[in-house]
């Protein structure tokens, strides 16, 4: 059976889940839901990053110690996963003692390998981002590169990792392997980041006591970065046990592009030294902004909180707009204007008028039941669509896939438009007629629901239930499709709207309410 292992990124406990951070669990969720539909063995992964320096800090800015911070937040991610219908299959924590394990194991393994050497290092660091940064790679020859902030000069004894020893390696493997990075313009700017020559990297601080300690040298606690990206191997309990043969190498690390270099380069040479295979693809995306702003714990009026989205829309709203509003791997700048416009649009028009009148329509010229099609007349080919929106799902485009899904929806409303079954239902003789244009919509919004259960979930088991469907199933459908997908004579069931219209006064209090409630 083909196996699909999916992680996202392990977050940081400084900072409660955002939209960005929701952003990356969702698109991880679509894929894996997606995967789940097409039968495939599919395993899903998150989880929250726990040590390190910066957690060290913000514990102590908060008075707490740090697994007391890290249990607060991890409540928060719990929740706010709950909330947005995640559907991981396992929550990795960086304090746990499975991971704590395999991290130990790796450590070995690099010593057995001779990659790791004892000397001192000099340089700069960003705490933000916990991470080592050349003269050359600052702004100003001051700045972090990412986060425009100021770095620390540390200088201390540490363990050095031989990175420089596989940047041929690597090279190798990314033209051996055209879809390592995806989107292509990523994989292009690592290339060339490598290409300008790899250093050895530090492995190991002193300075601080918030992570794991060597088992080699008490003294030293292992680099964070090192610590979190084995969380892909520990949560599947190591190299050698059952899962680990089932579910590595993964099939997608989905990142942001701001911890490319990290996935694309340490982690890459960290399972060469270790004779470990390699994942897939990582999969890298955009960033979500503000008013042009990173959204950031620093600025507090970039934090939106998807929570309080869902709570006034739904799961399903916010899920659809991040994933429909730009494709994966650009940047996009989010404004609560834009979400509701696209809800309007997208959710209460096309699928939620496509969706009512079709219901309201079998109930007045079919007795409320899901009539029979006739073979003598035209229907609505979907197959075309359909093999499209696989692909787009295939190939990690959900936002093409979303566009096509609306194609249907679209096309099926003109379908409906140009067949004015209102008009033919006024001479009972046209009743067959009447019935088959009816069947044919009932059964193209039974596909709809289908495709679009990886982003939609909620709405898909309301449309199928409302479809008569007692027992909602999620299945990837297979062209060439059945006309007869819903059983005749299911009774269907109007009741109310999907995805009510937003007018403009409500439009207007629920942005006065989000903004407020992220001061
Ligand atoms: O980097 N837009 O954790 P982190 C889109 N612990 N995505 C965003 C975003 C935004 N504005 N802001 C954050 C770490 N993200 C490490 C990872 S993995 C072994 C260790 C998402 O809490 C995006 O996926 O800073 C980004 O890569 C990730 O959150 C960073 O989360």
């Amino acid at each position: 059976m083909t196996t699909f292992y999916i992680t996202t990124p392990i977050y940081y406990v400084n900072d409660v889940p955002h939209l960005g951070t929701a952003y990356t669990t969702i698109a991880a969720d679509v894929l894996a839901r997606y995967h789940r539909a097409q039968g495939h063995d599919t395993w899903f992964l998150t989880g929250t990053d726990e040590h390190g320096q910066k957690i060290e800090q913000t514990a102590k800015e908060q008075n707490k110690t740090p697994l007391d911070l890290a249990n607060t937040v991890v409540n928060r991610f719990e929740t706010t996963w709950k909330n947005l219908n995640i559907t991981h299959n396992d929550f990795i924590r960086t304090t746990q003692d499975r991971h704590k394990t395999v991290v130990a194991d790796i450590w070995n393994r690099l010593v057995d390998a001779g990659d790791i050497y004892l000397g001192e290092y000099k340089g700069s660091y960003c705490i933000r981002c916990e991470s080592f940064y050349t003269e050359g790679q600052l702004i100003d020859k001051k700045l972090c590169p990412i986060h425009n902030s100021e770095i620390s000069r540390i200088s201390e004894s540490s363990y050095f990792f031989r990175l420089s020893k596989y940047q041929d390696r690597l090279l190798e493997h990314f033209n051996n392997y055209p879809d390592f990075v995806q989107p292509e313009s990523y994989k292009n700017e690592i290339i060339s980041f490598i290409k300008t020559g790899l250093r050895d990297l530090s492995i190991s601080r002193t300075s601080f006591q918030w992570g794991i300690t060597t088992p080699t040298d008490d003294k030293h606690v292992i680099y964070v970065w090192l610590d979190a990206l084995t969380n892909y191997i520990s949560a599947l309990g190591g190299p050698g046990t059952d899962a680990y043969k089932q579910f590595w190498p993964a099939q997608i690390h989905l990142i942001g592009k701001d911890i490319l270099r990290f996935h694309a380069v340490y982690w890459p040479c960290f399972l060469f030294a270790t004779n470990l295979p390699l994942p897939k693809t990582i999969l890298t995306h955009g960033w979500w902004n503000v008013r042009g702003k990173k959204i950031s714990k620093s600025l507090p009026a970039t934090q939106v909180d998807p929570n309080h989205i869902v709570s006034e829309l739904s799961s399903d709203a916010l899920r659809y707009f991040l994933l429909r509003e730009i494709p994966l791997g650009l940047d996009g700048d989010f404004s609560y204007e834009t979400l509701i416009d696209r809800y309007n649009a997208d959710l209460a028009n096309d699928l939620g008028n496509l969706l009512q009148r079709t219901l309201s329509m079998t109930v007045k010229f079919c007795d409320g039941s899901v009539p029979l099609p006739s073979n003598h007349l035209p229907s609505i080919s979907l197959d075309e669509e359909i093999n499209q929106t696989t692909k787009h799902f295939d190939n990690n485009a959900p936002s093409l896939a979303l566009e096509t899904i609306w194609a249907i929806i679209r096309k099926t409303n003109r379908y409906i438009d140009s067949n004015k079954p209102w008009t033919l239902a006024k001479d009972p003789t046209n009743q067959d007629t009447v019935n088959h244009i009816m069947s044919t919509a009932l059964n193209t919004l039974y596909y709809v629901a289908q495709l679009i259960a990886p982003v939609l979930p909620d709405t898909s088991i309301t449309i199928q239930n409302k479809l008569g469907i007692e027992h909602p199933t999620v299945s990837w459908p297979q062209t060439p499709l059945s006309s007869h997908a819903i059983e005749s004579n299911n009774t269907i069931e109007c009741g109310s709207p999907l995805f009510p219209r937003i007018d403009q006064t409500r439009k207007e209090d629920l942005i006065a309410i989000w903004s407020n409630e992220s001061k």
